[in-house]
């Protein structure tokens, strides 16, 4: 096992990785941006090291300041936590030269999977079902629009590099591809580096459902499951739940089995998040992979039993699988809604210090933050300060605790999206477990009601 692990991030994840470590009885590093010495991560670290000013381009991000700080400290290991580098193949590939473990899969897999045309390759190669589209990157517009002809519209061009949504453009019809085209591919090449584009059919209202996969260095892959990820806007995921309502014990094994299969013979390792789309027929097509610990795992945990951080980082010094597939049973239902420092009406950000704040406990309850009274909500960051997770045996029960949960938690002097989750959760689309991708949109936008002969003589 490791003796001392360096983290590479800030925040909750930070915290999340730090305890992991103190249970397995490792040594811990924090790195910290001038802005966040005051965070807990810093103040439960055994060291803590200073990596620059607050601009996460000069220090969460910057690999020659996170090296420095792991060679100083004598770090054996390094925590990339999510975002920031944790899915960068140079840096991981950077960190292992060091003779540094990186504490994610090996970094060619990294790579192949950060290049969705070869990632999309791989899968099909691997046998995980693909939406009709283009194999390979395309050539040009020219292309675009012969496969597209092929496929049947709409058809959607995403970037190469892209991924989470960036760089992507619905195409309805043959005269918009052109156009698309380059202004996607441009777009591409000045914000990735990269102008490649691939296609495929369009699904018009997915669900976005994620395997969570747990490999080990001797060829042993298990999954947990699926998370239903579909509450987003604008890319942003505000509520994740396990089990998806949309996923029946037989649908979860054939998934299951499909992505196990592949996983092998890509020789995936440590743990990684194979994204689907699901149509209204509940057909599932592989959309990308993730390669890092995401937000979201902690329902994973809650509904598996299984500590997914510490999980991962006995994975990563080489140590055995110690659950068997047949093992992995979902015993409740676990809903996950992000706290964000933001304005519940706009969903703009709103940094400054936490002036007052209470916290929700009981049964079933876990919150996953950084916050406390008096934490100041840096503006340089993510907008995340804090999951509240809930767990129930069944998903009534859990929705209810939810918003039990969210009732009792109080967080003042800056401005949270708690309103809008309430909002969610009594949303009769949500508490119906019948809502896809569109649903951030429905609650926002309701559709004006219908004018039928009896209104209009009542005049409403
Ligand atoms: C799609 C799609 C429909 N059809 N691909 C968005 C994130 C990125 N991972 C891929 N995304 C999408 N890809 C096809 N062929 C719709 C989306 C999409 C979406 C996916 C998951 C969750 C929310 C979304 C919101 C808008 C679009």
């Amino acid at each position: 096992m490791f003796k001392k692990v360096l983290i590479a991030n800030r925040g909750e994840i930070a915290l999340r990785v730090l305890r992991a470590c103190k249970e397995l009885g490792i040594a811990t590093v924090a790195v910290h941006s001038t802005a966040d010495a005051e965070s807990l991560h810093v103040r439960f670290a055994d060291e803590a090291i200073c990596i620059g000013p607050p601009q996460s381009r000069e220090s969460y991000l910057n690999p020659r300041a996170l090296l420095a700080a792991a060679d100083v400290t004598g770090a054996d290991a390094l925590h990339p936590g999510y975002g920031f580098l944790s899915e960068n193949a140079e840096f991981a590939a950077m960190v292992e030269k060091m003779g540094l473990k990186f504490i994610g899969p090996r970094p060619e897999m990294i790579r192949l999977m950060g290049n969705k045309v070869a990632a999309r390759e791989a899968a099909e190669q691997a046998g995980l079902p693909l939406l009709p589209g283009a194999r390979g990157k395309l050539a040009d517009a020219e292309e675009a629009e012969r496969i597209a002809e092929q496929v049947g519209y709409p058809v959607i061009l995403k970037a190469a590099a892209g991924g989470g949504g960036r760089g992507m453009k619905i195409c309805r019809d043959r005269s918009q591809i052109r156009q698309l085209f380059e202004t996607a591919s441009n777009e591409a090449l000045a914000a990735f580096g990269d102008g490649s584009m691939y296609l495929e059919r369009y699904v018009e209202m997915p669900r976005h459902i994620e395997l969570q996969i747990v490999a080990d260095e001797h060829g042993n892959v298990i999954h947990l499951g699926e998370r239903e990820c579909s509450v987003q806007r604008r890319h942003q995921k505000l509520i994740e739940e396990s089990p998806s309502p949309a996923v029946t014990p037989e649908l979860r094994r054939e998934m299951g089995e499909v992505a196990l299969k592949a996983m092998r013979k890509i020789g995936y390792n440590n743990v990684g998040t194979i994204e689907f789309l699901m149509d209204e027929k509940g057909r599932y097509y592989f959309m990308e992979m993730n390669t890092r610990i995401q937000v979201e795992h902690p329902v994973t945990e809650q509904v598996y039993g299984l500590d997914l951080l510490r999980e991962q980082i006995r994975l990563a010094a080489g140590e055995r699988l110690e659950r068997s597939q047949a093992s992995v049973v979902p015993l409740a239902h676990s809903i996950e809604c992000r706290v964000n420092a933001e304005d519940p009406v706009t969903f703009a950000p709103s940094p400054g210090r936490i002036t007052g704040y209470h916290q929700p406990g009981g049964y079933g309850v876990r919150v996953d933050t950084m916050a406390y009274e008096q934490y100041k909500v840096q503006p340089y960051y993510d907008s995340l300060v804090a999951k509240l997770i809930v767990t129930g045996a069944n998903r009534e029960i859990a929705l209810r605790r939810a918003m039990r949960a969210l009732n009792e938690y109080v967080i003042e002097g800056i401005k949270t999206n708690i309103p809008f989750h309430k909002r969610v959760l009594t949303f009769p689309a949500f508490m119906a477990g019948q809502y896809d991708t569109r649903i951030v949109e429905q609650i926002l936008n309701p559709p004006a009601p219908e004018e039928t002969p009896a209104s209009k003589a009542a005049g409403t």
